[in-house]
């Protein structure tokens, strides 16, 4: 039997019942970039393509548990948070991703469901400041979670800039406020030591899509774990996650929902496609 070893990537954030974001959309972004997702789960959210209808933060001491069983085993070569919930999971977290001595840690700020349900407490929000951001390589706040992060009101351009600078003085690598939630075009504003770089795309759909932020994060996550440089792993997330929001699925009778395996899904259709075309010749 041949072995293959593979780079893996660890995500501790919610699980989302209805598949479409959380530690599922994770799982299945991972897959689909190649790489081997280990998990923590921090939370467990009863919902579906309408909404969240309840959340259970579990004891700390299962999370625990579980970080010391990744902790005891080979080191994942990046980790991702999402959902954590509290500010007793952020403080554990923290400590534990330090004492992991982790590299690439991307945090994905998750304080609300896009259906605005609240998934971080105000306390956890100031730890995750306090304690996660100073150890963190990346942090992708929404413009909602920019404000919350920076303490300003984001109105204009400048005031993203503002924000950001705000935010990278927490010690935090590199900040990245997305634009998914910008009247316009979605303009992606990375900050890091070097200086801002913008990245633009097309607005691909008009309604939010469920799922959009995990994906992201997951992928430049994933990109981190092959080995990219920051700047060019935020790139080909961002090309990523405009095929997954134009392959989005109406998985349920609610929102549509991102999906992570909209680009091998059309690699797939293609291939299909020129063996009919070869098998008809
Ligand atoms: O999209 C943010 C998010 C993250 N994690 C979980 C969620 C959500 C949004 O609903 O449910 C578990």
């Amino acid at each position: 039997m041949s072995e293959r070893t593979i780079k893996a990537v660890l995500t501790i954030a919610g699980s989302d019942s209805g598949g479409g974001a959380g530690i599922q959309a994770d799982l299945k972004t991972f897959s689909a970039l190649g790489v081997f997702g280990k998990t923590i789960v921090t939370s467990i959210t009863s919902q579906n393509t309408f909404g969240v209808q309840s959340t259970y933060n579990l004891p700390i001491k299962i999370i625990e548990e579980q970080f010391r069983a990744i902790l005891d085993d080979k080191k994942c070569q990046a980790v991702k948070t999402g959902m954590l919930g509290n500010e007793e999971t952020v403080l554990l977290i923290s400590k534990m991703i330090k004492k992991g001595r982790f590299k690439n840690i991307v945090v994905d700020p998750v304080v609300f469901s896009s259906s605005g349900k609240r998934l971080l407490t105000t306390n956890g929000v100031k730890m995750l400041k306090e304690c996660l951001l100073p150890i963190a390589s990346l942090v992708t706040p929404n413009l909602k979670e920019a404000e919350l992060l920076s303490g300003i009101k984001i109105k204009s351009q400048a005031d993203r800039k503002r924000a950001a600078r705000i935010i990278l003085k927490s010690g935090v690598g590199a900040v990245l406020i997305t634009g998914g939630h910008l009247r316009g075009n979605p303009e992606d504003l990375l900050l890091d030591e070097k200086g801002c770089q913008v990245f633009s795309s097309d607005r691909l759909s008009k309604v939010d899509i469920h799922g959009t932020g995990c994906v992201f994060s997951a992928a430049i996550a994933a990109k981190l774990t092959h080995g990219a440089f920051l700047r060019k792993a935020v790139h080909g997330a961002k090309e990523y996650i405009g095929e997954a929001i134009l392959g989005r699925v109406a998985s349920g009778n609610g929102n549509d929902c991102a999906e992570p395996f909209a680009v091998i899904y059309r690699e797939k259709e293609k291939s299909q496609s020129i063996y009919d075309l070869e098998n008809a010749l």
